[in-house]
């Protein structure tokens, strides 16, 4: 198998303005997974992007499968998302208090998400998990949580043990700072083995307020609910008095317009979804049923609050991109194309024999440089991330940016062209067959 010589790419702007980040920024990002330190070297500096296009500070394309980390289901700088933001910017930023904006999103949420009778916006992940665990803990009066191993519900501390993406990157297991008597309410579960939930259940009788669960795994590399997995999280937390979270911040109108719940016709008692509702604004949301979401305040004494909950400018993204999603045929044109690419790379891992396997739940994808299946977070740990880090890098210099992390996954957006999963695919075949020795 013979191949063009690769010619690397250069980045000398890149490395000079990393360098100043390094001197005034925490290790030069603002978020740890930015920072290249599972694949090495130094992470590319975004300039611009547009579509399924990303152009570093040194003028190097790229193909974008990050796509502000899933955010980006429709591709960068959608032109319609992109008048919504500037016609609101003309109007105001940020008001601090109630709008329309608020009310048009939440109710295209809950008409897609019908167990979401209501709703409350914030500004990321992190504060939807958060705030959907306090109030399963004010609503049962109970502490304990459980959790899976390798799934992550973003920085709260109650999800520092065992946690996926940026953690399961730098290999951190448990997160100094969290105090060990927060750290003992947090129980962790493999992912997919409900008799390990329903034996936390048994030793924990009436103590555990919510079972919260990524309903498709995609922060230790993306990893399918096996058959009858969610339904029993759901009879269990039923039975046992507990609340089921979906946290459905990535799968949320990513796998269906109505999320992994609508998918799999599971219904959980809160939800959390960001991402793509912000359409690369900060907006998060958490919502249930309305006897639970209205304990909170001002109605209930669960307090949450926010400066910038329901921002107008990431409210007219959103309803911009939501809007967006309801055209005929959207997602089987996605998950088609989705479809090719991961058909694609499973062909080029059989021609260079290359030591992985691909997984594909609709337009989310991951490469695992494994060679047996990766059903949880112990098998996506054994993962040979070096492999992957090779991989990575052989893939950013022919022109095509994965995430830089063997525990996320790779975003299909609507904007990526079958050219450009042609060219994906043939930067695949290269690089699996010079990593493949
Ligand atoms: P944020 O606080 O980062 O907005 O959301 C936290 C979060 C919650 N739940 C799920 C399922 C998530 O995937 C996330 C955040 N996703 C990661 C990428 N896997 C964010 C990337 C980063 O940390 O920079």
């Amino acid at each position: 198998m013979s191949f063009p010589k690769l010619v690397k790419m250069q980045r000398p702007r890149s490395e000079e303005i990393f360098r100043r980040a390094t001197d005034v920024l925490v290790g030069g990002v603002n978020s740890p997974v930015r920072a290249f330190r599972a694949v090495g070297g130094e992470p590319i500096v975004v300039d611009r992007a547009a579509g399924a296009r990303l152009w570093d500070a040194d003028g190097n394309k790229y193909i974008d499968y990050v796509c502000s980390w899933g955010a980006l289901i429709l591709g960068h700088a959608h032109p319609k998302v992109v008048q919504a933001i500037a016609e609101q910017a003309r109007r105001g930023t940020s008001y601090g208090m109630p709008t329309e904006l608020e009310v048009e999103l939440a109710a295209r949420i809950r008409k897609a998400l019908p167990s979401c009778e209501k709703v409350r916006f914030v500004s990321s992940g992190t504060e939807a998990t958060m705030s959907a665990v306090r109030l399963a803990r004010a609503a049962t009066g109970r502490d304990l949580i459980v959790k899976f191993e390798g799934c992550y519900h973003g920085h709260s501390d109650s999800f520092l043990s065992e946690a996926g993406s940026g953690l399961a990157t730098l290999g951190i297991a448990a997160c100094p700072g969290v105090p060990q008597a927060l750290a003992e309410l947090t129980l962790n579960a493999p992912y997919n083995d409900a008799s390990a939930v329903e034996k936390l259940f048994d030793a924990h009788r009436n103590k555990i307020a919510a079972v919260i669960v990524e309903p498709i795994a995609a922060n230790m590399g993306v990893v399918h609910p096996k058959p009858g997995f969610l339904q029993a999280l759901r009879d269990l937390s039923s039975r046992h008095g507990a609340l089921l979270i979906f946290d459905e911040v990535i799968t949320g109108f990513r796998v269906c317009y109505g999320g992994a719940q609508t998918l799999f016709g599971i219904i959980p008692d809160l939800t959390t979804l960001g991402k793509i509702i912000g359409g690369g604004l900060p907006v998060a949301a958490y919502g249930g049923r309305r006897d639970l979401m209205d304990r909170v305040a001002p109605l209930g004494p669960v307090y949450q609050a926010g400066t910038l909950s329901g921002n107008p400018l990431a409210m007219s993204a959103g309803i911009a991109s939501l809007d967006l999603l309801t055209a005929p045929g959207f997602y089987e044109s996605l998950d088609a194309r989705a479809k090719r690419l991961g058909d694609g790379i499973v062909a080029a891992v059989g021609e260079t024999g290359a030591p992985a396997m691909a997984v594909r739940a609709g337009s989310l994808l991951t490469l695992f440089f494994s060679r047996e299946p990766v059903t949880d977070y112990t098998a996506a740990k054994k993962c040979d991330t070096r492999r992957f880090a090779d991989f990575f890098r052989g893939m950013l210099d022919r022109g095509v940016f994965l995430a830089p992390s063997q525990f996320e996954a790779l975003f299909v957006s609507a904007a990526h062209t079958d050219a450009d999963i042609d060219r994906t695919l043939a930067a695949c075949r290269e690089s699996l067959a010079a990593g493949a020795g």
